[in-house]
């Protein structure tokens, strides 16, 4: 970064720091990871001055002959890496994929159906401030307050409350659901109420490709995902399809007359219909991840994101605290403060003075409002890249409880961080 240092050292201050706080502190945020230092190369090189706009071979644009490889190195990848016929890596975000879908699937005022965000879904599945529950009409299904499946989706309720709402879309994926899906009962009341059914695997993509966690490819007829997270690559988004089909609305090729294939619709979505031009240096950085994430070093870490994790939980449930659902099947915890008397951002602010760094989160049926909460998520993927296994984790849970006792008290901060610190440093970040 000595160009950068020279040039504008107070953009390059703000990187330093961030590095330092990166380095110094533990992650836990369900969402977050760490790349690689290639696939930082790749994002933060020469190909952010190239326009590409359009696809591989079909491009708007001259001299797209090397991004053009580029982006087809990480069709191919991903394709192998989900055992899919179809992708466009194209999407910025993992919100852009699925306005895609949206685009290509429904009609403004069209009915979906949903996991409710305060559940543990995502704005982009409904919510009234999001253009999804803006232009479309949202239905929502949520998880269960009590009993045998406290915490988890009941089917039988997702399939009346489909029965009730005929949506043309039903989406399955959350952003703090600790328990994997069924994906199969999905499709069957998909298939019962003639909805599409599409489920956003941004969470546990990595998981999925790694076989950790059931596959939805072969039941949704369409999958979208981020490409940070679990998948652990730069950010940015993509849409999937396990196999092509011909579109459903009848739209036909112009000259041709035959029908379009799904895939055409979709690309279509993506470009000209969400997006302009795609950030070729972001799919080139797309490409080395989906690279590592083809490694079998790859499902030894998914592997190890899901021990610790599972670890975590158990740990936290003996200190007292109770776990949405009891534990968790995947990367993630929900954890009602309930037991501790004190608010999730209260917790949040606590931790983040002793270098622990998760989020604040509503917990299902949670009386606070969003920006105070009952509860945080946390998450085990960055730290697992860093290398700890199930005894660092289960010692985090307890420095966080030490916090979470006396949220106010400087000296367990001051206790609590040094501890962080020697974590951290048996973990090196970007020094390995
Ligand atoms: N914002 C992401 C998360 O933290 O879960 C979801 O898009």
């Amino acid at each position: 970064m000595s160009e950068l240092a020279r040039q504008d050292p107070e953009i390059a201050a703000c990187v330093e720091r961030e590095a330092a706080r990166q380095e110094h502190g533990l992650e836990l945020i369900a969402s977050e990871n760490f790349v690689s230092r290639a696939v930082m190369e790749a994002a933060g090189s020469l190909l952010t001055n190239k326009y590409a706009e359009g696809l591989p071979g079909k491009r708007y644009y001259g001299g797209c002959v090397h991004v053009d490889s580029a982006e087809e190195l990480a069709r191919t990848r991903a394709k192998a890496l989900f055992d899919c016929a179809w992708v466009n890596v194209q999407p910025h975000s993992g919100a852009s994929a699925n306005m895609a879908v949206y685009l290509a699937y429904l009609q403004p005022g069209d009915t979906l159906l949903g996991l409710d965000l305060a559940h543990g879904g995502h704005l982009t599945h409904g919510s009234p401030v999001n253009f999804s529950g803006i232009l479309y009409k949202a239905q929502f299904y949520g998880v269960e307050k009590d009993g045998p499946l406290e915490g988890r989706i009941d089917m039988d309720k997702v399939r009346s409350k489909a029965l009730a709402v005929r949506p043309k879309l039903i989406s399955i994926g959350a952003s703090a659901y600790s328990r994997d899906f069924d994906y199969a009962a999905f499709r069957s009341i998909a298939d019962e109420v003639g909805a599409f059914l599409w489920m956003d695997m941004a969470h546990t993509a990595g998981l999925i490709a790694s076989k950790l966690l059931r596959d939805p490819l072969p039941h949704c007829h369409v999958v979208t995902t981020t490409t940070h997270k679990t998948l652990r690559g730069t950010r940015g988004g993509m849409v999937l399809l396990k196999q092509d089909y011909e579109n459903p609305f009848g739209k036909r090729a112009p000259k041709s007359g035959r029908l379009k294939m799904i895939s055409e619709l979709l690309d279509s979505a993506v470009f000209p219909g969400v997006q302009g031009g795609p950030l070729m240096h972001i799919i080139a950085a797309k490409a080395v991840a989906f690279g590592e994430a083809l490694q079998p070093a790859f499902r030894d870490y998914c592997a190890r994101v899901i021990a610790n994790a599972a670890a975590m939980a158990e740990e936290f449930s003996s200190l007292g605290y109770r776990i949405v659902s009891g534990g968790t099947d995947n990367h993630l915890m929900l954890i009602d403060l309930a037991s501790r008397g004190v608010t999730g951002k209260a917790a949040e602010e606590a931790l983040s003075r002793a270098e622990i760094t998760v989020n604040k989160n509503m917990v299902p049926f949670d009386p606070n409002p969003a920006l105070v909460t009952g509860g945080i998520r946390v998450g085990s993927p960055a730290m697992t890249t860093r290398g700890l296994g199930t005894g660092e984790f289960r010692r985090i849970a307890r420095l966080m409880d030490r916090v979470l006792l006396k949220p106010a008290c400087a000296d367990t901060s001051a206790s609590v961080r040094s501890e962080v610190a020697e974590i951290c440093r048996a973990f090196p970040l970007y020094a390995r």
